[in-house]
């Protein structure tokens, strides 16, 4: 046998428990385990732009040949204005290279494969905790990962004075991987004042932020949750940036996202384009037509845009409805207790503090599935779920 030798995979902590979620037969059910917006009947929405964009796609029934290995110079233009603002100095001035990819995961993926092979001495930091695939993802390209001091569990905030502090010891070059907004797993963010005093830091320290921006449009608006991408862009520092279309247009099997370097000038970007070109023909070659397609359509056609826009302000608000609906619950149940973390963290994840035996009872009790750490998905809660939810909590949460 020739593989006989090798360990069992023991699954994703977060893909493995949406699968035994599924698999449960209890009609009800609750699944805050996976980074997915649900509407309030529990349903992954299919919205209507993206719908429309889909039909003008059927409609013209152009050829599928390959696209470039950068992708579609429409989406990526129309990602750049998004992230930037089209106005955008970094912009017109040319000095960002943006490639579409495989998701935000092939941009990071792409991205830590890129620093391994051009920085090779550069190691990581990520924030303690962060979303578990970042670490194996650098990793995996083979690069060293290590944390800065980010989240305060006293409090249900950010330890800013401690991440400050670390930054400020690292290596010149280090790579440091920021979450631009909605914090996963925490909902714990940086303030646009926190981003600003961050900058300096990084500038002294010649280190190399690498942004992660997968929720856009869940914390408070497209351009809001682009704070920090334009901070640093402005201040003329050199980073990386993934950003995704999974959750902002619920297109999560399309595999939608980009991954852009802010350079230092137009020369430089072509140069960063073209080893990342480089980096993605020895991995898949190009990327997916459809998400193309559909994330084209979507920023560029007024009409779809609007629309767009209308339908991610509403998973926005629902999700802080929920947040406010747990939190009173909660706090009725357990006035001793300061809740007031739920209505302070941001996007799709809260932190509740609940310990690994806690998570066990909840799902194996009362069928509420979150991920050991205690993580939950907001967007899992719905009005006709989120009472008992919170009443579930507030009983394996103890006196
Ligand atoms: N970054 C972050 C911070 C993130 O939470 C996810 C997905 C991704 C990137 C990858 O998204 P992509 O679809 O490749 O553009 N997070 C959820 C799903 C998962 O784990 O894959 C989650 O944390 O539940």
């Amino acid at each position: 046998m020739m593989f006989s030798h090798l360990e069992p995979y023991a699954g994703d902590p977060i893909l493995s428990l949406n699968e035994a979620f599924q698999k449960d037969p209890r009609a009800d059910k609750v699944n805050l385990s996976i980074g997915i917006y649900f509407d309030d009947a529990g349903r992954i929405p299919v919205l209507d732009c993206v719908r429309r964009a889909e039909a003008s796609m059927l409609a013209e029934s152009a050829p599928k040949s390959y696209l470039p290995i950068e992708g579609s110079a429409a989406m990526r233009t129309a990602v750049q204005h998004l992230l930037f603002g089209a106005g955008h100095e970094a912009v017109t001035g040319g000095r960002v290279a943006t490639l579409q990819t495989v998701g935000s995961s092939g941009g990071l993926k792409v991205g830590a494969d890129f620093i391994k092979r051009w920085l090779p001495q550069n190691e990581v930091w990520v924030s303690d905790p962060t979303w578990d695939n970042h670490r194996a993802m650098f990793e995996g390209a083979g690069i060293a990962v290590h944390t800065y001091p980010y989240y305060d569990a006293t409090t249900g905030g950010l330890k800013f004075d401690a991440m400050l502090d670390t930054l400020r010891q690292l290596p010149a070059r280090s790579v440091v991987l920021l979450h631009a907004c909605c914090h996963n797993p925490t909902g714990v963010d940086l303030a646009p004042e926190q981003w600003r005093a961050l900058i300096p830091v990084l500038r002294e320290r010649e280190l190399l932020p690498f942004l992660d921006l997968a929720y856009q449009g869940y914390g408070d608006g497209f351009a809001e949750d682009a704070d920090a991408v334009r901070a640093l862009a402005a201040s003329g520092l050199t980073f990386f940036i993934a950003n995704s279309f999974s959750k902002s247009m619920s297109v999560y099997g399309e595999r939608a996202g980009a991954l852009s370097v802010v350079c230092a000038d137009a020369a430089e970007a072509e140069l960063v384009l073209g080893q990342l070109k480089a980096t993605v023909r020895r991995n898949y070659s190009s990327p997916p037509i459809h998400a193309a397609g559909i994330v084209g359509r979507v920023l560029t056609d007024p009409a779809l845009r609007a629309a767009w826009e209308t339908d991610v302000s509403a998973m926005r608000e629902r999700i802080k409805g929920m947040r406010r609906s747990l939190h009173a619950v909660l706090q009725a149940k357990r006035p001793g207790r300061d809740f007031g973390y739920f209505l302070s963290q941001r996007g799709m994840f809260s932190y509740t503090g609940l310990k690994a035996v806690q998570v066990d009872r909840l799902r194996d009790e009362f069928g509420v599935y979150l991920v050991r750490s205690g993580r939950i998905c907001v967007a899992g809660l719905n009005t006709g779920n989120v009472e008992r939810t919170a009443v579930a909590m507030a009983a394996v949460l103890g006196a």
